[in-house]
């Protein structure tokens, strides 16, 4: 059972389909938490289409609504999900707005939990402007659990991942410089001799004595491009966590996001959460391939598989055809 959970969520807007806020609003609902959103983009779709119409939300704009809220008494949030933000200052209005709940318009301070999604960029390419990564760097310290691919982990911690023992460097100098207590490594991508195609999660608790405990779970991959599934990781994520706080038998003291050294690793709340988080990913982006290998065969039947005369429709058939059942099969 998930307690009773307020939750504060600054990300994307689109107006079809289902990435950032889109998703991650439904995805928390459909759990039974009760959502704020903030949005930080406008956008008409997501950027997978190849062509948008839309508008940025301002960083006085995401500042002033966050006002709104706070004037009104509507800030008692248990937890901040942050995902993409479109320039350093909106991360740093983040920011602001993440150290006001955890330390000043609270009567628990700390007792807000900050999930934080560094979204910059992957497969070693950034997506946002140079000055956002100092930002991010900035921020982190007061966030609780982040959530960095592979690539963002690297920029993180100034630590080249290649293979299990430099990753585990990097999760070591991500909770010392930034005194966080909670890491997620996702989409871990290390070659492996196996045929199968897999995917590693790597996370890592700090425990009472400041010990990282790190864990792996593996699913496997599913051949096919999605938008938005590392926001659907970071909503599950939030609801399964603290659903598995509530119910884990071994922290330092009931209730606290905090385990104490006892705990091994693949009992910690991080870990089993992230269990459940990845089972619901993979049921649903299965479902949602079927849907889209039937849509794209149909589309192939209507143009007598001329689609190189019609390349940019076909892309916007799979664009729109990738994320029609995932919102169904949360
Ligand atoms: O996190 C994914 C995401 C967020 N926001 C926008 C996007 C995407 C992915 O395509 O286009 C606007």
């Amino acid at each position: 059972p998930v307690p009773e959970t307020r939750v504060l969520a600054i990300a994307s807007h689109v107006s079809y389909g289902y990435v950032g806020n889109t998703m991650a609003v439904f995805v928390m609902q459909s759990l039974g938490c009760e959502v704020a959103a903030i949005n930080t983009v406008h956008f008409s779709n997501h950027l997978g289409y190849g062509q948008v119409k839309g508008t940025r939300v301002s960083a006085s704009e995401i500042t002033d609504l966050y006002e709104g809220l706070t004037q009104s008494n509507l800030n008692d949030f248990d937890m901040m999900l942050t995902g993409y933000l479109p320039g350093a200052a909106s991360v740093e209005a983040a920011g602001k707005i993440g150290r006001d709940l955890k330390y000043k318009a609270t009567t628990r301070p700390g007792s807000l939990f900050w999930v934080l999604d560094p979204v910059m960029g992957d497969n070693g390419k950034l997506y946002v402007a140079a000055d956002v990564v100092p930002a991010y760097k900035n921020l982190i310290k007061d966030a609780d659990l982040i959530l960095p691919n592979q690539f963002e982990a690297e920029i993180l911690s100034d630590v080249k991942i290649v293979d299990m023992e430099t990753l585990k460097d990097a999760i070591k100098v991500l909770h010392e410089r930034y005194r966080i207590p909670h890491i997620l490594i996702t989409s871990v991508s290390l070659p492996s001799p196996g045929a199968e195609r897999h995917l590693s999660v790597i996370g890592s608790t700090l425990t009472s004595t400041a010990t990282p405990r790190i864990f792996t779970v593996t699913v496997p991959t599913i051949d096919c491009h999605f938008n938005g599934t590392g926001d659907m990781f970071a909503a599950l994520m939030v609801v399964r966590l603290r659903e598995a706080v509530s119910t884990v038998e071994g922290l330092s003291d009931k209730g606290s996001w905090v385990s104490n050294d006892e705990v091994e690793a693949p009992n910690l709340p991080l870990a089993r959460a992230t269990e459940k988080v990845l089972a619901s990913m993979h049921n649903v982006l299965l479902k949602t391939k079927q849907k889209k290998d039937i849509e794209v065969e149909k589309y192939k039947a209507k143009t007598d598989g001329k689609l190189e005369e019609d390349q940019k429709q076909y892309k916007l058939v799979i664009a729109r055809a990738s994320e029609v059942s995932v919102v169904r099969n949360v």
